[in-house]
């Protein structure tokens, strides 16, 4: 899954990790080109977005990997919740959208993403 995450305060947040509800599980993970030209992927570190910074997920960086859900929740959406270093969780609700109808929407609107 590719998000778009904006910290709106006025503070430095880490992001510790994600989590979905069970069964499921979310990883933050890192897609890399090895030396033979594949696409590997690894555990990223916890992400850090300073004051105001948006972080867009595209294809080919970081991403959340989420298993181990039912066709119903990717369908009618599911929640999300992001832990941070503070100790609060922010939650949010996400649909998945098929790639060929990625269309990134931001809270003020002004700006689309294209698909990959
Ligand atoms: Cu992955």
């Amino acid at each position: 899954m590719y998000l778009t995450l904006r910290n709106r305060s006025d503070a430095a947040i880490k992001i510790l990790g994600f989590e979905v509800d069970e069964p499921a599980m979310a990883m933050l993970h890192q897609t890399k080109i090895d030396e033979d030209g594949r696409s590997t992927m690894h555990s990223h570190e916890p992400l850090s977005l300073q004051p105001g910074e948006e972080l867009v997920m595209e294809p080919g960086g970081v991403h959340l990997m989420v298993t181990g859900l039912d066709e119903a929740s990717v369908t009618r959406g599911f929640s999300v919740r992001a832990r941070l270093e503070s100790g609060s969780l922010i939650e949010s609700t996400v649909v998945a959208v098929p790639p060929d109808q990625l269309l990134v929407v931001t809270d003020d609107s002004s700006d689309t993403g294209q698909a990959p």
